[in-house]
C-alpha cells in the first residue's frame, strides 16, 4: 500500500516524465554527493556548481543562474483562489481552473532527461507543534542542494506523514527558463505551489516565500495564527536577561544587519534567531511564540563586509554540514574566491563577472549582480540564541515595524495599543533608493513588509492580525523604528548600524515599565533623557528632531495612506478605517 506522499510523488512524475527520480534523505554524505553531481552537469553558463577555494572558504560553491533569471518576479506569481476577492488588490490573481490548464501544459513531459529530486522538508523543527510538513520536487540539483541549507530536510518528514495527506506541497521545475513561459503560481486552498520557468531563489527554492509566506499566512488565517516577513532577535542585557523581538522591514532598510548586530552598548548583546521569516502562534500562557520556519540565510552578498556585518561573514565562511552557496558573485580567478561590490578590500586583478565574462572596473558595470546572493546553513552563525533550536520558539516582548522615511517618522515610536499598532503597520511605508529601477526617494507603501507576501486579501489579513492581538491576555507592544530621518540639509540624523541598540533598549525599557514615554498625536516617543547615550556624542537638539512631531506637516501622509487604503474600502476592518480618519483630522 503506497502512501499519500508516494501517490502525490507517482502523479507528480507521470506528468514531468522525468528519467529518473532521487527520493532525499537529508543525509551529510549526501550533501556532498549533489555537490559532485551538480559539479559534473553542464549548463549555459559553465556547471551547476564550481568549487571555490576551501581553503579560504571552506565547503563554498559558485552556481550561475540564467542571466534573465535573477530575482522574484512579481508580475509572474499569481495567488490562485477560486474568488478573485480573496486574492485582494494586493495580489496578482488567475482563476484556479485557468492555471491549472496553464501550467500542466508546461510541466507536461517538462523533466524528460532530467532526475525529479523529491524532497521531503519540514519548515520549523520537526518536534514543533507549530512546524509544517512539506514535500516538494524540483528538476534542479542548485534547488536540491539549497533546499537542504535553507530547510530541514530529511526521511524522518515522510515517518511523521505516513499517511497524511495535509503536508505542503511543491512542484518545481526549471522548464526552458523562459521568461514567457514562467509562472510561479500558489493555490492556497489546497496548499500548493507551482512554479515553472525559473530557478531563482525566491521563485524557486518553494519552502522560503512561497511556503513560508504566502501559502503560511492563508494557512495561519484560517487556523488562528501569523506567518510574517520578520527577523527574530534576543537581546541580552546586563543582567542576563534576554528579551525577544521580531521585527519586520521592506528591502533596502537593513534588516539582515539589524538580525546580525554588533551592539554599541557596553553590556548588552544581539543573538539571531532568523533574519527574514517568523511564524507566530498564540501560546498557552497568552504570549506571541516565534519559530523561525527556515534552517539558513538566503542574503544579498553585495555591501556584506566585515564593517557591516562581521557575523554574518564569519557565517559564510564557516564549512559545517552543509556547504555555502554563492549565486551570481563575481570570481577572482587568480585565488578562485568569490568577490562582490563592499566586500573589503580592492577588487582583485583577474575576476570574471556574474555571467562569466572576464571583468574591469573600467567597464561600467558590476561585477556581481546586485541581487547576487549566498547560502548558508544558520547553525554556522556565530551567534545563534540558545533557544534557537527550542521546538516551542520564543515569547516574543514587542514587535517592530519599520521603513526608510527621510521625513516625518520619528526614530521610535510605541503604538497606543494593539490596534493602533497594526495601523502603524498596515501604512508602513519605504523611500525607494537607488537599488532599485524607478524614481529614487518615493514612499512606496509596504504594509508590514508583506505585501508581495502575504496570500490572500491583505484587508482579511488586517482583521486577523487585529483578532490575534484582541486573543491574546499578555500581548506583545508594537513599535515603529526610522533609521533614516534626515535633517533640512537630507544628512541622517542618526547613526544607525550598532547604535540601533540604543533605541532596542528603550524598546526594553518600555516593555519592562521601567521609563515612562512622551504622548504626541504619533503616539508614544521617548523623553530624550530616556535614551541610553553613554559613549555616542550628540547634541540635544539633534535628538530632539529624531522625535518631533508636528501634525500640521503630516497631510500628505495622511491623504497617501487614505488613497493606499481605497482598493480594500469593502474589507478593511472599522479599526483600520477609524484610525486613518484619525490621523485625517489631526492632520488637517
Ligand atoms: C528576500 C526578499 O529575498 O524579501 O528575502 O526579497
Ligand atoms: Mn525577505
Amino acid at each position: 500500500m503506497s502512501t499519500a506522499v508516494e501517490r502525490w510523488i507517482e502523479e507528480q512524475e507521470r506528468l514531468a516524465k522525468p528519467a529518473k527520480v532521487y527520493w532525499m534523505d537529508g543525509s551529510e554524505g549526501e550533501a556532498w554527493r549533489l555537490l559532485e553531481i551538480g559539479m559534473s552537469e553542464e549548463r549555459l553558463n559553465g556547471p551547476v556548481f564550481q568549487k571555490l577555494d576551501h581553503q579560504t572558504w571552506p565547503t563554498a560553491y559558485l552556481h550561475r543562474s540564467h542571466q534573465t533569471d535573477v530575482a522574484r518576479v512579481e508580475h509572474l506569481t499569481f495567488i490562485c483562489h477560486p474568488n478573485r476577492e480573496d486574492a485582494g488588490p494586493n495580489n496578482n490573481w488567475m482563476d484556479p481552473v485557468k492555471a491549472k490548464k496553464i501550467l500542466s501544459k508546461l510541466s507536461d513531459g517538462c523533466m524528460a532527461g532530467r532526475t525529479m529530486y523529491v524532497i521531503p522538508y519540514m519548515m520549523g523543527h520537526p518536534d514543533s507543534p507549530y512546524a509544517k510538513a512539506c514535500v516538494m520536487v524540483t528538476d534542479s540539483t542548485y534547488v536540491a542542494v539549497s533546499m537542504r541549507i535553507m530547510t530541514r530536510v530529511g526521511t524522518r518528514i515522510l515517518d511523521k506523514l505516513r499517511n497524511r495527506d495535509d503536508f505542503i506541497k511543491g512542484f518545481h521545475s526549471i522548464g526552458d527558463l523562459n521568461p514567457d513561459r514562467r509562472y510561479i503560481t500558489h493555490f492556497p486552498h489546497e496548499s500548493l505551489v507551482w512554479s515553472v520557468g525559473s530557478g531563482y531563489g525566491g521563485n524557486a527554492l518553494l519552502g522560503k516565500k512561497c511556503v513560508a509566506l504566502r501559502i503560511a499566512s492563508y494557512l495561519g488565517y484560517k487556523q488562528g495564527w501569523l506567518a510574517e516577513h520578520m527577523v527574530i532577535m534576543g537581546i541580552e542585557d546586563h543582567r542576563g536577561n534576554t528579551t525577544y523581538i521580531t521585527a519586520a522591514l521592506p528591502s533596502a532598510c537593513g534588516k539582515t544587519n539589524l538580525a546580525m548586530m554588533e551592539s554599541a552598548l557596553p553590556g548588552y548583546r544581539v543573538w539571531t534567531l532568523g533574519d527574514d521569516i517568523s511564524w507566530l502562534n498564540i501560546g498557552p500562557d497568552g504570549r506571541l511564540w516565534a519559530i523561525n520556519p527556515e534552517a539558513g540565510y538566503f542574503g544579498v552578498a553585495p555591501g556584506t563586509s566585515m564593517q557591516t556585518n562581521p557575523n554574518m561573514m564569519k557565517t559564510i565562511r564557516r564549512g559545517a554540514f552543509n556547504p555555502t552557496l554563492f549565486t551570481n558573485v563575481a570570481l577572482d580567478t587568480d585565488r578562485n574566491e568569490p568577490w562582490w561590490e563592499g566586500l573589503d578590500g580592492a577588487p582583485p586583478e583577474n575576476l570574471l563577472d556574474w555571467q562569466g565574462n572576464p571583468w574591469k572596473p573600467e567597464v561600467g558595470t558590476k561585477a556581481a549582480h546586485p541581487n547576487s546572493r549566498f547560502t548558508a546553513s544558520i547553525v554556522n552563525s556565530p551567534m545563534l540564541d540558545k533557544e534557537a533550536e527550542n521546538p516551542k520558539g520564543v515569547p516574543i516582548s514587542a514587535i517592530i515595524f519599520g521603513g526608510r522615511r527621510t521625513r516625518l517618522i520619528p526614530l521610535v515610536v510605541e503604538s497606543f495599543n494593539w490596534s493602533h499598532g497594526v495601523f502603524l503597520g498596515a501604512r508602513m511605508g519605504s523611500e525607494t533608493t537607488a537599488a532599485a529601477a524607478g524614481k529614487v526617494g518615493v514612499v512606496r507603501r509596504d504594509p508590514m513588509a508583506m505585501l508581495p507576501f502575504c496570500g490572500y486579501n491583505m484587508a482579511d489579513y488586517w482583521r486577523h492580525y487585529l483578532n490575534i492581538g484582541h486573543r491574546m491576555s499578555r500581548p506583545p507592544k508594537i513599535f515603529s523604528v526610522n533609521w533614516f530621518r534626515a535633517d533640512e540639509n537630507g544628512k541622517f540624523l542618526w547613526p544607525g548600524f550598532g547604535e540601533n541598540i540604543r533605541v532596542l533598549k528603550w524598546i526594553i525599557d518600555r516593555v519592562n515599565g521601567a521609563v515612562p514615554a512622551r504622548e504626541t498625536a504619533a503616539g508614544l516617543v521617548p523623553r530624550v533623557e530616556d535614551l541610553d547615550m553613554t559613549g555616542l556624542d550628540m547634541p540635544k537638539d539633534r535628538l530632539e528632531k529624531l522625535f518631533a512631531v508636528d501634525m500640521k506637516d503630516w497631510k500628505s501622509e495622511a491623504d497617501e495612506v487614505r488613497s493606499f487604503l481605497k482598493p480594500y474600502r469593502g474589507r478593511l476592518p472599522g479599526e483600520i478605517r477609524e484610525q486613518a480618519e484619525k490621523l485625517e483630522r489631526q492632520a488637517r
